[in-house]
């Protein structure tokens, strides 16, 4: 209207991209979008909540101040829940996965996985977290309640997958398999706008990602790639949250690697919620995620919280990880 294109507009106008939607998809997008906007308020205030609460003033009810990654679960199962787009939800937070009962999320057709507040170890210090999300189309009859099998479905299966960056600015990303856009909030006016669009990501990039103080534990492979990175004067940067990881590296060309370790042989990162849509977004803009031997997009998952190796960013940095690990 004013040459801003808002997210609520874009995603109305690609609706197109998808013969015969119903525009449930889109309205899903677009809940994710808000519930994130109110996660993004809480996230910014985080710190005075602490301070006002030092101060002993106000709280009568002598509540605690809840966890953010509680409050963020909670605002998205209700903002899905409420929504009649989603049959049910996996989210990092929750044991299990969440069939909702009512008759309209009942019939609604999709699914959703997501880690509500990633990287929550950096909350307290003020340093950038991130939602990660990804959609699949049910696999259960609509109308009954959700069932595992609708969870268990390969990355290839995904409709729609992104993140929303909470940073020195806040930003949307996401793809729908048709490339990459990314969407920054305008605390203004409330509305994230159209800022990269047709995100791309380099095929060689100078960024290596990894939390080195696993070195010891990690394959000779891994090792050797990390001291060639630093003999290649390669740049090290590691935040510790891997949406702003990711972010970084998808923007300037790097590589983020979180390998199996002797502790831990399939390493931290889960599959369903962490990796798969980054892959999504990652292989949208030219990129590559691979698990060291496999594409991550095309394991099949055995469970809700199974954890990858995970390498993930300039398609010829993973590949040369890869070869390494063969
Ligand atoms: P979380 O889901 O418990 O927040 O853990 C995931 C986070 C990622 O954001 C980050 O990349 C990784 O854990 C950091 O792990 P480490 O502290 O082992 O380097
Ligand atoms: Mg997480």
């Amino acid at each position: 209207m004013i040459g801003v294109t808002t997210l609520d507009e874009f995603i109305i106008d690609r609706q197109d991209d998808f013969p015969f939607a119903t525009g449930d998809l889109s309205r899903l997008l677009r809940d994710i979008g808000f519930a994130s906007k109110i996660v993004n308020r809480e996230v910014n205030k985080a710190g005075l909540v602490d301070i006002s609460g030092a101060a002993g003033s106000e709280n009568i009810q002598g509540e605690q101040q809840q966890k953010l990654d509680v409050f963020a679960d909670e605002v998205f199962i209700k903002a899905l829940k409420s929504g009649g787009e989603v049959c049910g939800i996996a989210s990092e937070e929750n044991d299990d996965f969440i069939a909702f009962e009512n008759e309209s999320s009942r019939n609604g057709k999709y699914v959703v996985a997501m880690d509500p507040l990633d990287g929550s170890s950096n909350i307290d210090v003020n340093v950038s977290i991130g939602t990660i999300f990804s959609i699949f189309r049910r696999k259960s009859e609509i109308g009954s309640l959700a069932t595992m099998e609708d969870f268990l479905q390969p990355g290839t299966e995904q409709v729609a997958g992104g993140y929303v960056l909470y940073g020195s600015s806040s930003m949307l990303v996401y793809t729908t398999g048709n490339g990459v856009n990314g969407f920054t909030l305008d605390p203004s006016i409330g509305e994230y706008c159209l800022s990269h669009a047709g995100m791309k990501t380099a095929e060689n990039g100078k960024i290596y990602s990894m939390n080195e103080g696993n070195y010891f534990q990690s394959h000779k492979g891994i090792q050797k790639y990390l001291d060639k990175c630093k003999e290649d004067r390669k740049t090290a940067r590691y935040i510790g949250s891997l949406v702003a990881d990711f972010h970084r590296n998808l923007i300037k060309g790097g590589v983020y690697l979180y390998p199996g370790t002797t502790s831990a042989p399939s390493g931290k990162l889960r599959l369903l919620y962490e990796c798969n849509p980054l892959a999504f977004i990652v292989e949208q803009a030219g990129g590559k995620a691979s698990d060291g031997d496999q594409r991550i997009m095309e394991i099949v998952p055995r469970e809700l919280h199974q954890r990858c190796p995970y390498f993930v960013g300039s398609k010829n940095m993973v590949e040369e990880i890869e070869g390494l690990l063969k």
